[in-house]
């Protein structure tokens, strides 16, 4: 990994002429209703009325935006956002997974959400899956059976179906990554399996090849008419050596970006195969990682039309020792990683355990080269970038945090890290999107984190939206298209 020299002066200039401004939610995260107007329950209901959250809360109203739905358009508009990056919910458009039977009321609701974007001059980027699957489909397997692939061709079907004489910009699923290690390694997400050691890789196959037909079908079908693009989101932290000069270091950091980003990314914008230094990481006879066929791998090798990034942090990488064997995020990653200590946290409150989200700017900077450099240089968008401060906090004066001094300066400095991509490195951004448009269900975290540039207020009984400084920081991000002179 070459460790670009740090340049932490803002740079002054512009992104790209038509580059996509945006903020991303997700349906679950936001929209509330979850048992209202024929909606079908998905795995997160499920989930959240079991236990399992932090707070005990759940996203049965959280933010409403199923009714509060013009609202949020009026705060994207005061963004000056031109792009709106949402997620349709599956259960809500097709309750018993089958496309010939689908909710109108559902339908209905994305039609009309979708008009009244447009109509404010904002444009639909679709995830058409953002974690939240039928419970109906997880009854009989979920991403675990071989049958969610044609599940999955045939609801994205339907979406372009209805709604891509409108929808120009489509990503298939959502870091594939954070659901194989959440949903079936750790299980503190929904469907919350603990089974690290086989469902967690069995489940990267089933995604990888939905993603693929789906892209095909688009491909196929609708591409000719519809004239939009479509790809995959995938997540990942950067990773550097923790001492670079030590060739054992060097290697647990790429080992690190092998398993994070390659492990979807060499698929889809590679040779079409899971990375070879993950095939053979665990030292088995047989990988623990399913084969790939020769046909599998030519379905989902090359199908995008750029590449979506979530990125948040960085970590350093050294090799496993005894004292560090416990803190693996995975049994089969033989690497340690963890902040540096230098680095600064997410979150107001000091003197906690050492959570994920540490402001590493330059992490970004550095991300963004080596996906350009290793997948020949395909365009990016962000599609998520953002950080998180902690409720309650620690200054009891702003209880809603509207001056989030921490998120003004990680949008700016991340921004502008991602300027230098661009104007210095070369590296072909078309587009960014901020997590997150206002506080929402923060999936195991429940509401303890918030990441919005909005406050949200969950407990006035009307969800009450208020700007954070960080709205108007991002803005004028926006307005000069980068960072002018002024
Ligand atoms: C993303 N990690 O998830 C999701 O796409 C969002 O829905 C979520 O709200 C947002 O990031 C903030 O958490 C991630 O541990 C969750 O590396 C965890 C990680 C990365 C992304």
């Amino acid at each position: 990994l070459n460790t670009m020299s740090e340049n932490t002066e803002l740079t002054k200039g512009h992104f790209r002429k038509g580059f996509m401004w945006g903020a991303a939610t997700a349906s679950y995260q936001i929209e509330g209703a979850w048992n209202e107007d024929g909606k079908g329950q998905s795995i997160w209901d499920t989930f959240v009325h079991t236990g399992h959250i932090e707070d005990g809360t759940n996203g049965d109203i959280t933010c409403d935006s199923y009714h509060k739905y013009q609202e949020d358009i009026n705060m994207l508009k005061n963004l000056k956002a031109t792009h709106y990056r949402f997620s349709l919910s599956w259960s809500r458009l097709l309750p018993t997974a089958d496309s010939s039977t689908p909710n109108p009321a559902g339908v209905d609701f994305y039609n009309k959400f979708i008009d009244a974007l447009l109509a404010s001059n904002i444009k639909p980027c679709v995830t058409i899956y953002h974690w939240d699957l039928p419970q109906c489909l997880q009854d009989i397997g979920g991403w675990q059976s071989d049958d969610i692939v044609e599940k999955f061709r045939e609801y994205s079907d339907f979406c372009f179906s209805q709604f891509g004489d409108r929808v120009k910009l489509w990503i298939t699923i959502n870091e594939p990554h954070v659901q194989c290690g959440f949903g079936y390694g750790n299980g503190i997400h929904a469907p919350g399996i603990k089974d690290p050691l086989n469902a967690c890789y069995q489940v990267s196959r089933t995604m990888l090849l939905a993603h693929a037909h789906a892209y095909r079908v688009y491909d196929t079908k609708y591409r000719k008419t519809q004239n939009g693009q479509i790809s995959i989101t995938l997540n990942s932290d950067w990773c550097e050596p923790k001492d670079p000069t030590n060739p054992e270091h060097v290697k647990a950091a790429q080992f690190y970006i092998d398993v994070t980003l390659g492990w979807f990314a060499n698929p889809v914008y590679g040779d079409g195969d899971f990375p070879a230094s993950m095939k053979k990481s665990q030292g088995l006879e047989k990988s623990r990682l399913p084969t790939l066929t020769e046909e599998e791998k030519k379905l989902i090798k090359g199908t995008y039309d750029f590449f979506g990034l979530n990125h948040y942090t960085t970590r350093l990488a050294e090799p496993v020792s005894e004292a560090t064997q416990d803190y693996l995020m995975h049994p089969d990653l033989a690497v340690y990683v963890h902040p540096d200590s230098s680095w600064e946290r997410a979150g107001l409150i000091k003197n906690e355990v050492p959570e994920w989200l540490y402001i590493v700017p330059n992490g970004l900077r550095k991300l963004l080269n080596y996906i350009s450099k290793t997948y020949g240089d395909p365009s990016i968008i962000i599609t998520e970038n953002g950080c998180s401060t902690k409720n309650p906090v620690n200054d009891p004066g702003d209880t809603k945090q509207l001056v989030d001094e921490q998120r003004c300066c990680y949008i700016t400095s991340y921004l502008n890290e991602a300027l230098k991509a661009h104007l210095l490195d070369g590296v072909d951004l078309r587009g960014y999107f901020l997590w997150t448009l206002m506080d929402n269900f923060e999936w195991a975290a429940g509401h303890t984190e918030r990441f919005g540039l909005h406050h949200v207020d969950f407990s006035d009984g009307n969800q009450t939206r208020t700007p954070r400084k960080s709205a108007a920081i991002y803005t004028k991000i926006i307005e000069e298209n980068g960072f002018s002179a002024s």
